[in-house]
């Protein structure tokens, strides 16, 4: 049976783990049935494959498998494992579980957000623009859990080598490119920490908030989000969308649920099954959501996305940037300028790899390679000029 919250205790680790089973086999089914998902593809042309791109509108989201080698993997792990060594060891603490300096004391944005284990820490309140209206299922952690968890930690590209090179990565950018143009810019980066038993839910929502009313709205006007995983992902702790669902406008959550009989395990979801180095892709207008992790599994998901140029230029800040940020040409340049940085540490690195091509640095590469001045000068900061929608 279901987790019903409207009539039902705070359950424990275990009463809400077998509480998915039956929702967490139904979805598994579903999702199996939904041909979208497997390698990147590119036509001759070196084009996003037709059929991935019809797949993608067509469902909301993309299973892309295989994205990043071992190799890779094995490095970001090791970047987001050090983040997580060097958290503060709760919301106010200065100091890592080890006494030294937390990472990020001197960053304009604070690179972590705690919330406490299995908890909800957006649903059902107003932040981030109360487009998270519904409150999951808070299961009870064990005694032993500490009192705040890492939920989620910015700023990638300025905290891990392997951060900045795989915001270069080449076939991300054409993907990138596919879907929202040439001229495309970036959005904000966010790496999403699911400990087994701790890690917290997010509840139901759509991304974007800015162009619900907007004339010209359509099926991609606010963007999509990469999230690359490190671990596998199962249908206990990974992400759930409901397929379709960036088609439809501004969605009543709250209604939703309601007529779910309260219960949270919204029908016609599907969950994003992963391997380590499988890249989801998911519009940020898609109904999606995820658990409170009472699975035995970790997750951890660096999240990034992308957007068009016109759905930005011009418009003010929203969810995490301030509202009387204005996104002119000047701040989309300065922004977009870390891709250019990224593809240049990656060429850097990897230096067999075909570098994508960013048009709105075009010829202006020898100006944007990795050096201690492009990093202190484009990387440095970076988040605080996300293009939040
Ligand atoms: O990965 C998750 O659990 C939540 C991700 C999410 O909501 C998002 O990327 O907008």
């Amino acid at each position: 049976m279901g987790i019903n919250r409207m009539n039902e205790a705070s359950p424990t680790r275990a009463e809400h783990a077998a509480g998915m089973a039956a929702y967490m086999a139904e979805g598994e089914r579903r999702a199996q049935a939904i041909d979208n998902r497997g390698p990147v593809r590119f036509d001759a042309d070196g084009k996003l494959h037709a059929d991935i791109l019809e797949a993608y509108w067509k469902d909301g989201y993309y299973v892309f498998e295989g994205v990043i080698d071992a190799d890779e993997i094995a490095q970001l792990r090791a970047g987001t494992s050090n983040m997580i060594e060097r958290a503060p060891v709760n919301r106010d603490a200065k100091v890592d579980a080890q006494g030294r300096p937390a990472l990020g004391l001197d960053f304009a944005r604070d690179p972590y957000t705690f919330a406490k284990p299995l908890s909800d820490p957006w649903g059902g309140t107003g932040v981030l623009g109360g487009r998270h209206p519904s409150q999951m299922t808070q299961p009870t952690p064990e005694a032993d859990a500490p009192e705040d968890v890492p939920f989620l930690m910015r700023g990638m590209c300025m905290t891990m080598d392997s951060g900045l090179r795989l915001y270069g990565h080449p076939h991300l950018l054409a993907i990138a490119e596919a879907i929202n143009g040439a001229d495309f810019v970036p959005f904000n980066d966010a790496i999403f920490v699911k400990q087994p038993g701790l890690g917290g839910s997010v509840a139901w929502h759509q991304d974007g908030v800015t162009h619900w009313e907007s004339a010209d709205w359509d099926e991609g006007i606010h963007g999509f989000n990469f999230q690359v995983q490190l671990y596998p992902t199962t249908a206990g702790n990974c992400l759930w969308v409901i397929p379709g669902s960036h088609k439809d406008g501004r969605i009543d959550i709250k209604r939703l649920v309601a007529e779910n009989g309260g219960s949270e395990q919204l029908p016609g979801a599907v969950p994003l099954i992963c391997s380590p180095g499988d890249v989801t892709m998911v519009n940020r207008q898609a109904l999606h959501g995820s658990f409170a992790n009472t699975s035995p599994d970790l997750r951890v998901s660096i999240t990034f996305g992308f957007h068009r140029r016109s759905s930005v230029l011009g418009q003010k800040g929203a969810l995490s940037m301030e509202s009387d940020d204005v996104y002119d040409e000047q701040r989309i340049f300065d922004r977009a300028a870390v891709i250019a940085v990224a593809i240049d540490a990656r060429q850097q690195h990897y230096p067999d790899e075909t570098p994508f091509h960013y048009q709105p640095f075009a010829g202006l590469k020898d100006d944007y390679r990795l050096t201690e001045e492009t990093f202190r000068r484009v990387i440095w900061d970076y988040n605080v000029k996300d293009l939040a929608i």
